[in-house]
Protein backbone atom coordinates (compact mmCIF):
# COMPACT_ATOMS: atom_id res chain seq x y z
CA UNK A 1 0.00 0.00 0.00
CA UNK A 2 1.03 3.46 -0.97
CA UNK A 3 1.46 5.59 2.30
CA UNK A 4 1.72 9.48 0.47
CA UNK A 5 1.71 12.80 2.43
CA UNK A 6 2.19 16.55 1.45
CA UNK A 7 3.30 18.95 4.13
CA UNK A 8 2.57 22.15 2.33
CA UNK A 9 0.44 25.31 2.94
CA UNK A 10 -2.44 26.53 0.40
CA UNK A 11 -1.21 29.69 -0.67
CA UNK A 12 2.34 28.43 -1.46
CA UNK A 13 3.64 28.16 -5.18
CA UNK A 14 6.06 25.69 -4.31
CA UNK A 15 3.24 23.42 -3.13
CA UNK A 16 1.09 24.22 -5.37
CA UNK A 17 3.69 22.51 -8.06
CA UNK A 18 3.32 19.13 -5.83
CA UNK A 19 -0.48 18.99 -5.47
CA UNK A 20 -0.89 19.58 -9.30
CA UNK A 21 1.86 16.90 -10.07
CA UNK A 22 0.21 14.30 -7.93
CA UNK A 23 -3.69 15.02 -8.95
CA UNK A 24 -1.76 14.97 -12.68
CA UNK A 25 -0.95 11.19 -11.75
CA UNK A 26 -3.51 10.37 -10.18
CA UNK A 27 -1.72 9.81 -6.91
CA UNK A 28 -4.01 9.81 -3.56
CA UNK A 29 -2.41 11.29 -0.89
CA UNK A 30 -3.02 13.20 2.73
CA UNK A 31 -2.17 16.82 2.85
CA UNK A 32 -0.88 18.41 6.03
CA UNK A 33 -1.21 22.11 5.82
CA UNK A 34 1.00 23.81 8.17
CA UNK A 35 1.00 27.39 10.07
CA UNK A 36 4.59 28.47 9.13
CA UNK A 37 4.25 30.77 12.12
CA UNK A 38 4.59 27.88 14.36
CA UNK A 39 5.65 24.92 12.44
CA UNK A 40 5.06 21.33 13.38
CA UNK A 41 7.29 19.75 15.09
CA UNK A 42 6.98 16.26 12.03
CA UNK A 43 7.84 19.36 9.21
CA UNK A 44 11.00 20.21 11.02
CA UNK A 45 12.11 16.49 11.49
CA UNK A 46 10.64 15.57 7.34
CA UNK A 47 13.02 18.93 6.60
CA UNK A 48 15.39 19.93 8.97
CA UNK A 49 18.24 21.72 6.58
CA UNK A 50 15.31 24.00 4.92
CA UNK A 51 12.30 23.93 7.39
CA UNK A 52 10.38 24.80 4.44
CA UNK A 53 6.85 23.37 2.96
CA UNK A 54 6.45 21.50 0.70
CA UNK A 55 7.61 18.52 1.65
CA UNK A 56 6.66 14.95 0.07
CA UNK A 57 6.48 11.63 3.00
CA UNK A 58 6.48 8.78 0.50
CA UNK A 59 6.24 5.23 2.85
CA UNK A 60 7.57 6.85 5.95
CA UNK A 61 10.71 8.46 3.60
CA UNK A 62 10.74 12.63 3.15
CA UNK A 63 12.07 14.25 -0.06
CA UNK A 64 11.98 18.30 0.64
CA UNK A 65 12.09 21.02 -2.28
CA UNK A 66 9.52 21.12 -4.57
CA UNK A 67 11.66 20.52 -8.04
CA UNK A 68 13.12 17.33 -6.71
CA UNK A 69 10.06 16.01 -5.59
CA UNK A 70 8.15 16.40 -8.82
CA UNK A 71 11.25 14.33 -10.12
CA UNK A 72 10.74 11.77 -7.63
CA UNK A 73 6.92 11.71 -8.32
CA UNK A 74 7.45 11.42 -12.48
CA UNK A 75 9.86 8.40 -11.42
CA UNK A 76 7.84 6.73 -8.94
CA UNK A 77 4.71 7.02 -10.71
CA UNK A 78 5.42 6.83 -14.42
CA UNK A 79 1.70 7.32 -15.86
CA UNK A 80 1.53 10.72 -17.48
CA UNK A 81 4.71 11.60 -17.74
CA UNK A 82 6.03 15.02 -16.85
CA UNK A 83 9.67 14.39 -18.88
CA UNK A 84 9.79 13.87 -22.55
CA UNK A 85 10.86 10.55 -24.32
CA UNK A 86 13.64 12.02 -26.22
CA UNK A 87 16.64 12.99 -24.78
CA UNK A 88 17.12 16.17 -25.88
CA UNK A 89 13.73 17.66 -25.37
CA UNK A 90 14.90 15.79 -22.10
CA UNK A 91 17.37 18.27 -21.38
CA UNK A 92 15.67 21.20 -22.86
CA UNK A 93 12.38 20.90 -19.91
CA UNK A 94 15.15 20.44 -17.19
CA UNK A 95 17.16 23.76 -18.77
CA UNK A 96 13.86 25.87 -17.90
CA UNK A 97 12.78 24.18 -15.21
CA UNK A 98 15.24 25.30 -13.40
CA UNK A 99 16.01 28.23 -15.11
CA UNK A 100 12.01 28.93 -13.58
CA UNK A 101 12.82 27.35 -10.52
CA UNK A 102 15.43 29.78 -10.14
CA UNK A 103 14.30 32.99 -10.68
CA UNK A 104 11.01 32.35 -8.71
CA UNK A 105 12.03 33.76 -5.52
CA UNK A 106 13.66 37.03 -7.32
CA UNK A 107 10.22 37.57 -9.52
CA UNK A 108 8.11 37.69 -6.45
CA UNK A 109 10.81 40.17 -4.86
CA UNK A 110 8.70 43.00 -5.98
CA UNK A 111 5.64 42.30 -4.06
CA UNK A 112 7.83 43.12 -0.37
CA UNK A 113 8.67 46.73 -1.53
CA UNK A 114 7.57 49.70 -2.41
CA UNK A 115 9.32 52.76 -4.20
CA UNK A 116 12.48 52.29 -5.91
CA UNK A 117 13.22 48.73 -4.69
CA UNK A 118 9.69 47.66 -6.10
CA UNK A 119 10.25 49.13 -9.13
CA UNK A 120 13.86 47.62 -9.62
CA UNK A 121 12.59 44.41 -8.70
CA UNK A 122 9.59 44.94 -11.33
CA UNK A 123 11.83 45.57 -13.76
CA UNK A 124 13.92 42.30 -13.40
CA UNK A 125 10.32 40.20 -13.40
CA UNK A 126 9.23 41.82 -16.22
CA UNK A 127 12.42 40.96 -18.03
CA UNK A 128 12.62 37.25 -17.36
CA UNK A 129 8.86 37.00 -18.47
CA UNK A 130 10.22 38.39 -21.11
CA UNK A 131 13.42 35.54 -21.69
CA UNK A 132 10.35 32.80 -21.31
CA UNK A 133 7.87 34.50 -23.57
CA UNK A 134 10.77 34.86 -26.51
CA UNK A 135 12.67 31.80 -25.70
CA UNK A 136 11.01 29.01 -24.46
CA UNK A 137 9.36 28.12 -27.87
CA UNK A 138 6.09 28.89 -26.17
CA UNK A 139 5.27 30.52 -29.69
CA UNK A 140 5.62 26.81 -31.23
CA UNK A 141 4.23 25.09 -28.54
CA UNK A 142 0.90 24.78 -26.24
CA UNK A 143 3.10 24.45 -23.27
CA UNK A 144 6.42 24.42 -22.46
CA UNK A 145 8.81 22.20 -24.55
CA UNK A 146 5.71 20.84 -25.99
CA UNK A 147 1.64 20.29 -26.74
CA UNK A 148 1.42 18.28 -23.38
CA UNK A 149 1.78 19.51 -19.43
CA UNK A 150 5.27 19.02 -17.78
CA UNK A 151 8.25 19.25 -15.39
CA UNK A 152 8.54 23.40 -17.07
CA UNK A 153 5.16 23.97 -16.74
CA UNK A 154 4.44 23.03 -13.44
CA UNK A 155 7.44 24.63 -12.12
CA UNK A 156 6.24 27.71 -13.84
CA UNK A 157 2.52 27.00 -13.06
CA UNK A 158 2.95 29.52 -10.02
CA UNK A 159 2.91 32.52 -12.62
CA UNK A 160 -0.77 31.81 -13.80
CA UNK A 161 -1.65 31.85 -10.39
CA UNK A 162 -0.32 33.80 -7.30
CA UNK A 163 1.67 36.28 -9.80
CA UNK A 164 -2.22 37.18 -10.72
CA UNK A 165 -3.32 37.31 -7.34
CA UNK A 166 0.12 39.19 -6.32
CA UNK A 167 -0.28 41.95 -9.51
CA UNK A 168 -3.87 42.54 -8.83
CA UNK A 169 -3.00 43.31 -4.86
CA UNK A 170 -1.25 45.81 -6.37
CA UNK A 171 -2.81 47.26 -9.19
CA UNK A 172 -0.86 45.54 -11.74
CA UNK A 173 -1.43 43.02 -14.77
CA UNK A 174 1.65 41.49 -15.74
CA UNK A 175 0.54 38.39 -18.60
CA UNK A 176 -1.47 40.75 -20.90
CA UNK A 177 -1.96 39.80 -24.28
CA UNK A 178 -0.76 42.99 -25.64
CA UNK A 179 3.07 42.69 -23.82
CA UNK A 180 3.12 38.70 -23.57
CA UNK A 181 1.45 37.11 -26.39
CA UNK A 182 2.67 33.41 -25.87
CA UNK A 183 2.57 33.71 -21.37
CA UNK A 184 -0.92 34.55 -22.22
CA UNK A 185 -1.67 31.39 -24.51
CA UNK A 186 0.21 29.00 -23.03
CA UNK A 187 -1.76 30.50 -19.44
CA UNK A 188 -5.05 29.81 -20.51
CA UNK A 189 -3.80 26.38 -22.09
CA UNK A 190 -2.94 25.59 -18.66
CA UNK A 191 -5.71 27.23 -16.25
CA UNK A 192 -7.72 25.00 -18.73
CA UNK A 193 -6.56 21.25 -17.88
CA UNK A 194 -9.50 20.33 -15.44
CA UNK A 195 -6.89 18.79 -13.01
CA UNK A 196 -5.07 22.14 -12.60
CA UNK A 197 -8.43 24.21 -12.81
CA UNK A 198 -9.84 22.66 -10.01
CA UNK A 199 -6.97 22.63 -7.60
CA UNK A 200 -6.33 26.36 -8.03
CA UNK A 201 -6.85 28.35 -4.66
CA UNK A 202 -10.17 30.07 -4.53
CA UNK A 203 -9.31 33.91 -5.85
CA UNK A 204 -10.74 35.40 -3.25
CA UNK A 205 -9.08 33.64 -0.28
CA UNK A 206 -5.64 34.00 -1.98
CA UNK A 207 -6.28 38.12 -2.68
CA UNK A 208 -7.19 38.12 0.96
CA UNK A 209 -3.65 36.11 1.74
CA UNK A 210 -1.28 38.09 -0.41
CA UNK A 211 -2.93 41.49 1.08
CA UNK A 212 -2.17 40.50 4.29
CA UNK A 213 1.20 39.58 3.18
CA UNK A 214 2.02 42.47 1.56
CA UNK A 215 0.57 44.50 4.73
CA UNK A 216 2.87 42.38 6.92
CA UNK A 217 6.09 42.67 3.87
CA UNK A 218 5.79 46.43 4.67
CA UNK A 219 5.13 46.73 7.79
CA UNK A 220 8.81 44.88 8.38
CA UNK A 221 10.49 47.14 6.32
CA UNK A 222 9.29 50.33 7.72
CA UNK A 223 10.27 48.99 11.26
CA UNK A 224 13.64 47.73 9.63
CA UNK A 225 14.51 51.23 7.95
CA UNK A 226 13.42 53.13 11.89
CA UNK A 227 15.65 50.66 13.58
CA UNK A 228 18.58 51.39 11.31
CA UNK A 229 17.81 54.92 12.17
CA UNK A 230 17.74 54.92 15.59
CA UNK A 231 21.01 52.50 15.71
CA UNK A 232 23.09 55.13 13.78
CA UNK A 233 21.64 58.22 15.99
CA UNK A 234 22.77 56.40 18.47
CA UNK A 235 26.22 55.53 17.56
CA UNK A 236 26.08 59.68 16.35
CA UNK A 237 26.18 60.75 20.30
CA UNK A 238 28.97 58.30 21.21
CA UNK A 239 31.71 59.28 18.80
N1 LIG B 1 12.95 26.11 -2.87
C1 LIG B 1 11.84 25.68 -2.06
C2 LIG B 1 11.04 26.86 -1.62
C3 LIG B 1 9.97 26.53 -0.61
C4 LIG B 1 9.49 27.75 0.17
O1 LIG B 1 10.03 28.84 0.03
N2 LIG B 1 8.49 27.55 1.02
C5 LIG B 1 8.00 28.60 1.88
C6 LIG B 1 6.51 28.77 1.73
S1 LIG B 1 6.07 29.46 0.15
C7 LIG B 1 8.25 28.21 3.32
O2 LIG B 1 8.05 27.09 3.72
N3 LIG B 1 8.71 29.15 4.14
C8 LIG B 1 8.89 28.95 5.54
C9 LIG B 1 10.13 29.60 6.05
O3 LIG B 1 10.93 30.08 5.24
O4 LIG B 1 10.29 29.64 7.26
C10 LIG B 1 11.00 24.71 -2.88
O5 LIG B 1 11.04 24.78 -4.11
O6 LIG B 1 10.34 23.85 -2.29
Amino acid sequence: MEDVKVFGLWASPFTQRVVWALKLKGVSYEYIGEDLANKSNLLLQHNPIYKKVPVLVHNGRAIAESMIILEYIDETWPQTPLLPQDVYHRSNVRFWSKFIDQKTVDMMKFFGYDGEVQERAMKETLETLRVIEKESGLAENKFMGGNTIGLADLALGWVAHTLVAMGYVIGVKFITPHAFPNLHSWMANFLQIPLIKHNLPPHHLAIQYFTQKREMFLAMIKQEVTHHYHHHHHNHHHH
